[in-house]
């Protein structure tokens, strides 16, 4: 399968406060290393991500928040900062609604455009976030060129008609206009607004596999009928993001219908959890989607140390498996996973059942 690959994430490793510690983010550059390595070792081609088209990215995020992303790290030195990540202080409370005032000053600004506190922005934090997206633009425009009869497979290679996109920064959890768990561009929706935009699909079905809710997702794509958003997730009445992917989100609007959300209880096995996988295959084939995205989380497995899910290893195989079988062009986009021995190796497991009746013959 074509691997695309920046290296730019490499600076961007920032802090986090995790159960009232400020560590080094689980979020780091050993993570993309990692899959990349096992991708590579596996024989892989990999490309190097095109530019990043941003009128993709403003079709999926607010023009003032890609602005201050952009200029967040200036901002922070700028008033006088000397620590090295930029954190928020506060936040708006629910009964506190003056969405029109708009902070002028950084640490404003910080909480006005995140969800909380367990991500920061360091110096090169655009950088990395921009590259994360244009590696799954390109990973979905080279999906759309790819050659082949019809919609399903490139005839001529054999090979499932896929592309996989190392993002690091991950981008499930960055929303339209605010950014957080570890996430600030969200990827897979640059993805899937690039198959649109390019005229390749007229709907895509996005699937989040991993442990978290994909909350950004869910909110780019809440009130519209061109995107189908499903997800599997710890349920968020204990689990991060905490205020999203309860089962009656559903959508509104146009989009009322096209999101879907399976919370499941700590320490779910991948055997109830693939039934349920089943259940969302069923839920988007009626939907007649042109093309899939996958945000591909390793976070679901046993030994995962930000998560409570027990997949094992051969389950991945299980996992890319059925993932063919919804028999649609298809675009992974790396989301979380930080047990660092094996991501690498999960990642390499999925695509290989994925890809496995044509690796065999
Ligand atoms: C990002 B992605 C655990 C801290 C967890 C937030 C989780 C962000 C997950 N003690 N911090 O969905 O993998
Ligand atoms: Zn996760």
């Amino acid at each position: 399968m074509l691997i695309v690959y920046g290296k730019e994430h490499d600076a961007h490793h920032c802090l986090e406060l995790d159960c009232g510690e400020l560590i080094r983010s689980w979020d780091s550059p050993e993570r993309a290393q990692n899959v990349f390595n096992s991708l590579t070792r596996e024989g892989h081609a990999v490309v190097a991500a095109q530019a990043l088209p941003h009128e993709i990215l403003l079709k999926v995020h607010d023009a003032d928040y890609i602005a201050f992303l952009q200029d967040a790290w200036k901002l922070w030195v700028e008033e006088g900062h000397k620590a090295s990540a930029a954190f928020a202080l506060a936040w708006r409370a629910r009964s506190w609604n003056r969405p029109d005032r708009v902070p002028t000053c950084i640490t404003g600004k910080l909480g006005y455009y995140s969800i909380g506190v367990d991500c920061s922005i360091i110096e090169h934090t655009w950088t990395a976030a921009e590259a994360a997206a244009a590696s799954a633009a390109t990973a979905a425009s080279v999906v759309a060129k790819m050659k082949g009869h019809g919609s399903r497979s490139d005839t001529h290679s054999k090979l499932p008609r896929a592309a996989f996109a190392i993002c690091r920064p991950p981008g499930h959890h960055a929303m339209r206009n605010a950014f957080g768990g570890y996430c600030y561009l969200n990827n897979a929706a640059v993805a899937a607004q690039t198959l649109l935009s390019s005229a390749f699909a007229s709907r895509v079905f996005v699937l989040d596999v991993d442990y978290h809710h994909g909350n950004g997702t869910q909110d780019i794509f809440y009130s519209r009928s061109d995107v189908c958003y499903a997800s599997l997730h710890a349920d968020p009445a204990t689990e991060f993001p905490y205020f999203s992917g309860y089962a009656d989100e559903i959508g509104e609007g146009d989009g009322q219908g096209y999101t879907r959300n399976v919370p499941l209880p700590p320490g779910t096995t991948f055997d109830v959890w693939s039934e349920h996988l089943e259940s969302c295959f069923d839920w988007a084939k009626e939907k007649n989607c042109g093309a899939m995205v996958v945000s591909l989380g390793l976070d679901t497995y046993i030994r995962d140390p930000v998560s409570t899910f027990k997949f094992e290893k051969q389950d991945y195989s299980a996992l890319g498996k059925r993932l063919r079988t919804v028999d649609l062009p298809t675009v992974f986009v790396l989301e979380g996973g930080y047990d660092l021995p094996s991501i690498g190796e999960n990642v390499v497991t999925v695509i290989h059942g994925f890809e496995e009746d044509i690796r065999c013959k």
